[in-house]
């Protein structure tokens, strides 16, 4: 209570970690370098991550988004996004003679090798994601014949098997660690011998940004998510908001998008970023609450983050190369 206006203190509480990952850091990186090294137009086959800051950015400085590599005209230059593609796609793309750069993190290219190797060994996989998005499309398209998705718990009861004897699940990487548990739960009532994956497939990032999340939700009236309604992560932390006792939260990709109408009687308001966001779009959330009073602001940390991952490799060539002087950079 602010003893001068008899009127509840307002505060922040501020997620940490929060906003990129590795893997989107290093993709997103991975473009900007193109740029610089081959000169713009860069083909990027589909978001490089979902946030529509990040590619409305990306595109100022050249790169060219499109759905599919057949769009890419010959002998350019095509970036394969963080969310992984099919081996199918690297077929279309030496078909039209592109040069490519795969920016799938190597996070996502870990479930890809799962998925291999328990594809060649024949076991019936159940990839457990969200039906039409970009990953689950690639890791599906890695063995096709053998996996099959599974959209939640709901999807449970229409799963079928070649021998339930010999079945494992793998998952998306951006899920709701809770309801992936609970699709997990439903699997093995039907499965007994369901195996695991060898390690976890959601990844650190999106475990630790909703153990954050959740840390805070009790205590908010209001969490507000900065992310892109296409981003698989920045979705799941409003619903892991809500889950752990948020009164309210919304995704936002800016801070215009907030609506007063939402600090009505709110003395508390959350604040994360899924991990496809940079941090400037946060700052200006910040900075929109401070002018409405939520000034005080209080980090609440759930964990460390030190992991890095080194830029694509073929990138990582040519930067070398150039260095070494046996490549034209876009200076010439
Ligand atoms: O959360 P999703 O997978 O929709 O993707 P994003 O928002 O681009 O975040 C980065 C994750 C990339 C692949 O794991
Ligand atoms: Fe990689 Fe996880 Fe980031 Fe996806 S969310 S890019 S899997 S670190």
């Amino acid at each position: 209570m602010d003893r001068m206006t008899g009127t509840p203190a307002r505060k922040v509480l501020l997620a940490a970690p929060r906003g990129y990952c590795a893997g989107v850091d290093r993709a997103v990186i991975a473009v900007e370098k193109a740029l610089e090294q081959y000169g713009a137009p860069v083909y990027v086959r589909h978001e490089i991550v979902h946030n529509k800051y990040v590619v409305k950015t990306l595109e100022q400085k050249g790169a060219i988004f499109v759905d599919e590599t057949e769009e890419v005209p010959e002998g350019n230059i095509v970036i394969f996004s963080a969310h992984g593609v099919a081996p199918v796609v690297h077929e279309e793309a030496a078909r039209g003679k592109l040069a490519t750069i795969d920016a799938t993190c190597p996070l996502v290219t870990k479930v890809h090798k799962e998925a291999i190797r328990f594809a060649n060994d024949d076991y019936d996989i159940l990839l457990i994601g969200h039906e039409g998005h970009e990953e689950v499309i690639g890791t599906s398209g890695e063995a096709p014949d053998h996996i099959t998705l599974v959209d939640g718990p709901e999807d449970v009861a229409n799963v079928e098997v070649r021998d339930p004897d010999k079945v494992v699940w793998l998952s998306q990487t951006t899920l709701s660690v809770d309801e992936t548990m609970e699709t997990v739960d439903a699997l093995k009532g039907r499965f007994p011998n369901l195996l695991s994956p060898p390690s976890d497939d959601i990844c650190y990032a999106t475990q630790n940004r909703q153990i954050a999340v959740k840390q805070m939700g009790a205590e908010a009236d209001l969490v507000i998510v900065v992310g892109s309604k296409n981003s698989s992560n920045s979705v799941r932390l409003v619903e892991v908001a809500l889950g752990a006792g948020a009164r309210d939260a919304h995704l936002v990709d800016y801070a215009e998008e907030i609506d007063e109408a939402w600090l009505e009687g709110v003395s508390t308001v959350g604040v994360t970023s899924g991990a496809s966001v940079p941090e400037i779009l946060v700052q200006g959330v910040l900075e929109w609450l401070a002018q409405r009073g939520y000034a005080d602001v209080e980090v609440v940390k759930a964990a460390e983050e030190s992991i890095t991952f080194s830029l694509p490799k073929e990138l990582r060539r040519d930067l070398r190369a150039e260095a070494a002087g046996l490549v034209a950079s876009s200076e010439g």
